[in-house]
């Protein structure tokens, strides 16, 4: 492509072969083949970039390390895919300011790495923690299973870099909680998937290290009795950093099929529960937590040491690559329902009538339902069980993704389900902000 050429501070990549990682992320969609690849080290290859795409007409499409969910980084038709896994810069770790910055390039295992050297922490925890880069996990406002305590990416962001389609480089926000003068813009680019701009960094609030987990694994006889449970918890005052779950269905599959570890899981349904304040391994707190249980607490196990506690996480983390092995044509949604509709929302699914498997954050309602069948079925009958599936969490005050975002896998949903005004507000924006389109055209809106 000779738009490229001379191109300054990057490597470009043109070869088919070559190019074929870049195509897919992790959902179950395929792009198609890019212009190019281009993986910048300077601003100066960006300012080129926009200049080339606004003259030239083809799009660009930022991408991490494509652990997303969503098809967001998957290449559409006369588009660049601009890799930044070699975007330069350090994480700087400033306990004064309790804050960290850090490129868009940096494995959020590194970064989550560094706040832990200093005692501190950075809460969100995405599946993919350990291979995605913080770029993505700030593009797509990532969640995980911290996020029923800690909340989400944005609200651990203090301040965005981000070059927009002058080709200049911007900071929006302080290295402060307390920034009030105007609007949060550098919010609006937290989640935008990239249609806004280019996210280069951040500045990242921490939190104090947690210095105790409290581990319990929670197998139920009656899958509903736990569908109560997060309400019920949060109203007596417990807050669970983490509060996982596993359906009857999910489970089977993993017993029947998973690897070792997850043969011998037990219960009908299973929740896994992590406490991390102060205290919360005392017998106190667990007695009081075991009366709040009631007899829902008699098969509890409780993890004696940080082994069985990484034991007990692997199973959960393992789920989603497991499910994708088994089933490689499968869909996975990540709709959210707000925590007092959960029972709902299950009796909802089940009539819907088809077959699926969920599991997911059961402590913020964020579910992920699997259809297993999906690679099977005719594409229109599979693309109605989803918007029934989706209306079904947008009539009990939900939403069609509570973490992984819309990118191309849920435009057209997004498109068909949200509120006019809402799309409308976004398209304003998105005129204003990148008037000829060229980032990350045709995802999201
Ligand atoms: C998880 O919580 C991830 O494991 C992936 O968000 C979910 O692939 C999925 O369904
Ligand atoms: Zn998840």
């Amino acid at each position: 492509m000779d738009a490229l050429t001379g191109l300054p501070e990057a490597t470009i990549i043109r070869d088919r072969e070559s190019m074929e990682p870049f195509l897919r992320d992790e959902s179950h969609l395929r792009g198609v083949p890019p212009l190019a690849v281009v993986q910048p080290r300077g601003a100066g290859a960006l300012r080129e970039l926009v200049r080339r795409a606004k003259a030239e007409g083809f799009g660009l499409v930022p991408r991490g390390a494509g652990t997303g969910k969503a098809g967001g980084c998957v290449p559409t038709e006369g588009t660049v895919v601009v890799d930044f896994s070699a975007w330069p810069g350090d994480i700087r770790v400033s306990p004064r300011d309790l804050c960290l910055s850090a490129p868009a390039s940096a494995p959020l295992r590194e970064v989550k790495a560094a706040a832990e050297a200093h005692g501190l922490f950075y809460p969100p925890d995405p599946n993919s923690w350990e291979s995605c880069a913080l770029g993505g996990t700030l593009a797509t406002n990532a969640g995980g299973p911290n996020a029923c305590k800690y909340g989400m990416t944005r609200h651990w962001v203090l301040s965005v870099d981000a070059l927009l389609d002058d080709g200049e480089l911007h900071t929006f926000g302080i290295s402060s909680v307390k920034a009030n003068a105007g609007p949060a813009l550098g919010q609006l680019l937290i989640g935008s998937e990239g249609i806004f701009g280019f996210i280069l960094g951040a500045t990242l609030r921490l939190a104090p290290l947690p210095r105790e987990y409290a581990t319990l694994l929670l197998p139920v006889k009656r899958w509903e009795d736990l569908l109560d449970l997060p309400g019920r918890l949060s109203g007596a005052g417990f807050l669970p950093s983490a509060f996982e779950f596993f359906d009857p269905a999910v489970l089977a599959e993993l017993r029947a099929h998973g690897p070792e570890e997850a043969r011998r899981l037990p219960g009908e349904a299973l929740a896994i529960l992590e406490f991390d304040e102060r205290g919360c391994t005392s017998e106190a707190f667990l007695e009081g937590l075991q009366d709040l249980l009631g007899p829902v607490a008699d098969g509890l196990e409780i993890a004696s040491d940080e082994r069985q506690r990484q034991g007990i996480w692997a199973v959960r983390r393992l789920t989603s690559a497991f499910l994708k092995e088994r089933h490689p044509g499968k869909v996975s949604e990540d709709i959210v329902v707000p925590r007092s509709r959960l029972r709902d929302f299950f009796e909802g699914l089940g009539r819907l009538g088809f077959p699926s498997v969920s599991y997911g954050h059961l402590g913020d309602g964020n579910l992920h339902v699997n259809l297993l069948a999906a690679g099977e079925t005719d594409p229109a009958i599979l693309d109605g069980q989803l918007m029934d599936l989706f209306r079904l969490a947008i009539r009990l005050g939900g939403t069609l993704s509570g973490e992984h975002g819309i990118g191309l896998a849920k435009r057209d949903a997004f498109l068909a389900l949200s509120d006019p005004g809402h799309l409308h507000a976004l398209r304003a924006l998105k005129q204003a902000l990148d008037p000829q389109n060229i980032f990350n055209p045709g995802k999201v809106i």
